[in-house]
This record gives C-alpha cells, structure tokens and sequence, in this order.
C-alpha cells in the first residue's frame, strides 16, 4: 500500500524511523540487546515491536543506598559491611573472572564520584574497605576453579557510547579509538566496567559502612562488545559473586 512504500532509507511515505547514527550497526550479522533478551537473529523484532513504544527506567542504585542507610540508622544497626554483586564487562581477563574492586574511578580514571548537589559540583572519594577486599580475596583462594582478580573497577553513566562499544543505536568514535581507550584504561589498572561502584563506595564510605564490590566479567571488552554466551553460562557465571559472598558469610559467622 500507499502507506507501506519506502521513499528513502528511514522513512515511509506517511512514517518516520528510528536514525541510528552508528555506521556499525548494518554490518553486524545478528544484534543481541542484552537487557531486553532479544536479538535480530533469534526474534522477528517487526513482529513483535513494529507497533508498540518502549519505555525504559533507568533504576538508581543511590536512590536505593539513601532509604537502605537511613533504614540502617533508624535500626541503630553499628559495624555494618555492605557487598555490591553483579556483572560487568573484563578488561584483559577471561570472561566469568571474578574482580574484587580496590578502587572505583570513573571514565576518565580519577578514584571520585561526581554528585551534582543544587548547582555545584562535589567530588567524592570512593575508596573501599582493603581488609575486606583482601578477606574476600582469601575466601575466594578457597573455592576450586575460581579465578579471581583484585583490581580497579570503571563505573560509567551508559553501557554502549559510554563504555566505549561499537553496537548500540550511537555509535561517534572508530575501532581504534576504543581500542586505545580500553587498553588506557587496563594500563591505569582497571579490569572491569560496571555501572555502580562509585556512587555506592562514595556514599558508602561518607556514612561509615565497610563496603566491597565483587562483580563477574561476562565478556573481555578488548575483543567484543556483545554479551553472547550461552544462557546456561551466563547463569552460572552470575552465580559466581554469590557464591563467593556465601562462603565470606559463612566464615564470618564461623561456620566453616
Ligand atoms: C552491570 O551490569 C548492568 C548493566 O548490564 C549494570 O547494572 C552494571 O553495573
Ligand atoms: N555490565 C556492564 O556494565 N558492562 C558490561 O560490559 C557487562 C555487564
């Protein structure tokens, strides 16, 4: 029909598309979206999308930390220890390595976290707890086939642009500059890239917990940018920041 007829690469006469401005994009054979578990290879996405509006929460790991820790002071709750788990992107190290954060730094990095606060900016600190990051370095030593790293970890705003990937709908540097940027980052120390620990250690450290992040690395980002294991591998991956925390909590309480 009329309304179906394409007049230009982005538009149908009557409809506008989506520009995606990353010269990337059309030569990958098959796209995997992460966060939303789909991908061009394995779902028909026109039929499924073509006629619906997506709309993504971006959830904030402050907003969480302010009620926790007000939580914790109305409890009267004193030496308390606070582990962030999850997953992140490795830097140089195998894919389902587990890091042990000594510093969190931000993209260009410095170890700080940037609040703005009305209109001022107020640089943070985000140093973490070293005895507790060396306990669970020894705890892990425990765990057979359990490869494991101390080391920096890079804490940015965005997972594609902001992260240095090639896929994602923006796409503004070439090959060779995130290549240059991520090796930079190795060289300053950093072996993994999430999106939590320096707000986390910031406001952790300014209110007087003792506070670790462990994170697992599902891809080494100096060869790709697409997280494409198998799910059964990326589970028991996932799996790997728990297991650590269980056996640390297990000691702690002197059971084994
Ligand atoms: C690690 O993984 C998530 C993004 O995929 C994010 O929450 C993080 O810090
Ligand atoms: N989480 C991230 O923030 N980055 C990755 O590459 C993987 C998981």
């Amino acid at each position: 029909s009329n309304s179906s007829m394409r007049s230009d690469r982005n538009t149908y006469v009557g409809k506008r598309f989506v520009h995606v401005k990353n010269a990337y994009l059309d030569s990958m054979d098959e796209d995997i979206l992460y966060h939303l578990d789909l991908g061009t290879k394995t779902h028909n996405l026109p039929a499924m999308f073509g006629d619906v509006k997506h709309v993504m929460v971006i959830p904030s790991i402050s907003i969480m930390l302010h009620e926790l820790i007000t939580l914790l002071h109305h409890a009267r709750c004193c030496d308390v220890t606070i582990i962030r788990i999850g997953t992140s992107g490795g830097i140089g190290i195998a894919p389902g390595t587990v890091v042990i954060t000594d510093i969190a730094v931000d993209s260009f990095f410095k170890p700080r976290f940037e609040q703005v606060i009305l209109d001022n900016i107020v640089t943070r600190s985000t140093e973490l707890d070293k005895e507790l990051s060396e306990e669970l370095f020894n705890c892990s030593k425990e765990i057979p086939n359990f490869p494991t790293f101390i080391g920096h970890t890079m804490c940015t705003y965005d997972f594609y642009e902001g992260q240095g990937r090639l896929d994602g709908a923006l796409c503004s540097f070439s090959r060779e500059k995130k290549l240059d940027y991520l090796k930079r980052a190795y060289k300053a120390g950093v072996r993994n890239i999430e999106m939590e620990s320096t707000v986390f250690a910031a406001m952790c450290g300014l209110c007087g917990l003792k506070a670790a992040v462990v994170c697992v690395t599902l891809l080494n980002r100096l060869g790709c940018d697409q997280i494409n294991l198998p799910h059964d591998v990326l589970v028991e991956y996932q799996q790997r920041p728990q297991l650590l925390i269980s056996n640390f909590i297990r000691r702690r309480l002197g059971l084994c």
